[in-house]
C-alpha cells in the first residue's frame, strides 16, 4: 500500500484551511488538516518543498515509522509549523489505515469507551444582557456546557466576543486592560452562574492575558462559582508560573492549545498543575503524539479537552472525535462550529445532537473534501488580531 500522490489543498470556505490529501497506489485516500491560523502558507511550503518528496513511494501503513522519520529525521524538532505538517501526514495515514481495514478510526484506536462526546460551544456578548441571551439560545439547542466570553466596560472588542477572530488584510488591533478585566470578570461570571443555576457547566477562556498574581487572584475569586474550568490564565511557556497559580486556588485549569510537543505538556501533567490538557491532533503532531499525551495525562486523572475553535478544520474534528471516543480519559470537546460554506467543502460523518458530538461509523475519520467546492473559495491572507495595553504596550492576544 504505497503512497502514490500527496497534495496540499488550500481553501477558504469562510476561513482559511490547509488540507493534505494522500492517495495510495490502490486508490485509497486519506485527509489531514495542516491549518495554522494566520501562518497558513508556511505549513504549505514545509509540506510541498520538504515533506511530500519524502512520502512518495513510502508504505502508507507505516504510520509510526513515518512520524519518527519526519520528526527525528528533520533534525530541527518541534514548533507549530513542523508539527502541523507532521500531524497532517499522520492523520491522513490513520484515515487510510482505517479505510483499508473497513473500520471507523476509533476501532483502530482501541474501540469505543463511550458513544458520544460532551461538547461546549462559545457564548459571546458585547455585554452581560447580550451574553445571557446567547446562553439562553444555546441552552435551547441542548448544550449543557458553555464557554462564556463577554465585552468589558471601557474596552471595545474583547477576546471571544466576535464570531470571526481572523482578519483579512493586516492584523486588527485590540485594546486590553488587565485591571478593568479583573474588576469585571468575577461579577460577570457570578451573574451567569446565578442565571443558569448549578447544573450547567460554565467555562471561561482568559486567553493568556493576565500576569501570574492576577491569574491567582481571579482563580481564587471565582472558586465558589464552580467553573468547569478557567482556560489559559497566563502564557504557559514557564511552568513555574502555573505552579504559583495552582497554590492559590482549586478552580480547575485547562492549558495547552498552543503546545506542540509532549514535552510542553510533561511538567504540567506530572506535577498535576492542570485538570484538562488542550492539545489538538493538528497542532500537536497528529494522533500518534496526542494519544501519548492523553495516556500520560491519564496517570494523573487529567482529562482531554482538544482545542476546537473554528480554525480546527472539520478534518481535525473527525480525528479528535474518533480519539475522544476511544480514550478512557476523554473530558470534553470544544465545538465552536464552522461557517456554512465549510460544511459544503468538507462532507463529514461526525454530527452534533443534544449537547454532544458523535464520530459517525464511516470508515476512517469520516471527513472528506469536495475539491470542486473548495476551488470556489480561494485562500486570502488573514491574521489573528494583535493586542495592546492601553499605554500601547504589545500584549498577548
Ligand atoms: O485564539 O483558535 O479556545 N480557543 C481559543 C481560540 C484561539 C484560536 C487561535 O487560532 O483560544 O479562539
Ligand atoms: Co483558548
Amino acid at each position: 500500500m504505497n503512497i502514490r500522490e500527496a497534495r496540499v489543498i488550500i481553501c477558504s470556505p469562510g476561513r482559511n484551511f490547509v488540507t493534505l490529501r494522500i492517495e495510495t497506489e490502490s486508490g485509497l485516500h486519506g485527509l489531514g488538516d495542516a491549518t495554522v491560523n494566520g501562518r497558513e502558507m508556511a505549513v504549505v511550503a514545509y509540506l510541498q518543498d520538504h515533506v511530500i518528496p519524502c512520502l512518495l513511494g513510502r508504505d502508507a501503513g507505516r504510520i509510526e515509522d513515518t512520524w519518527q522519520y519526519l520528526y527525528r529525521g528533520a533534525y530541527w524538532r518541534g514548533g507549530p509549523i513542523t508539527m502541523a505538517a507532521i500531524a497532517a501526514v499522520d492523520v491522513a495515514l490513520w484515515d487510510i489505515k482505517a479505510k483499508a481495514a473497513g473500520m471507523p478510526l476509533y476501532q483502530l484506536l482501541g474501540g469505543a469507551s463511550r458513544e458520544r462526546m460532551l461538547c461546549y460551544p462559545h457564548a459571546r456578548g458585547v455585554d452581560v444582557p447580550a451574553l445571557l441571551d446567547h446562553v439562553a439560545a444555546l441552552r435551547g439547542q441542548g448544550y449543557r456546557a458553555i464557554r462564556l466570553q463577554c465585552g468589558i466596560p471601557g474596552l471595545d472588542r474583547a477576546y471571544g466576543t466576535d464570531a470571526s477572530q481572523a482578519r483579512r488584510g493586516l492584523p486588527a488591533e485590540q485594546l486590553w486592560d488587565c485591571e478593568a478585566y479583573l474588576r469585571f470578570a468575577p461579577r460577570m461570571l457570578r451573574t451567569m452562574r446565578e442565571h443558569v443555576g448549578e447544573e450547567v457547566d460554565l467555562l471561561h477562556d482568559v486567553h493568556h492575558r493576565l500576569t501570574p498574581i492576577q491569574a491567582a487572584r481571579l482563580a481564587r475569586e471565582v472558586e465558589s462559582l464552580h467553573l468547569f474550568w478557567l482556560e489559559d490564565p497566563v502564557p504557559a511557556e514557564n511552568h513555574e508560573v502555573i505552579r504559583m497559580i495552582r497554590q492559590h486556588s482549586t478552580t480547575p485549569l485547562a492549558i495547552g492549545e498552543v503546545f506542540n510537543s509532549i514535552h510542553d505538556c510533561r511538567a504540567l501533567i506530572q506535577e498535576q498543575l492542570i485538570d484538562y490538557i488542550r492539545v489538538t491532533p493538528v497542532h500537536a503532531g497528529g494522533l500518534t503524539q496526542v494519544r501519548r499525551i492523553a495516556d500520560l495525562a491519564a496517570l494523573w486523572q487529567i482529562r482531554t479537552a482538544f482545542h476546537g475553535a473554528g480554525d480546527m478544520s472539520p478534518v481535525t474534528y473527525g480525528a479528535a472525535l474518533h480519539l475522544g471516543r476511544a480514550l478512557s480519559n476523554f473530558g470534553i470537546q470544544e465545538f465552536a462550529g464552522h461557517p456554512p460554506e465549510a460544511r459544503e467543502v468538507f462532507p463529514r460523518a461526525w454530527a452534533y445532537a443534544d449537547g454532544h458530538l458523535t464520530s459517525g461509523e464511516a470508515p476512517g475519520h469520516g471527513v472528506d473534501i469536495d475539491e470542486a467546492a473548495a476551488a470556489r473559495f480561494p485562500y486570502t491572507r488573514s491574521y489573528l488580531p494583535v493586542c495592546r495595553l492601553t499605554d500601547g504596550t504589545l500584549w498577548n492576544y
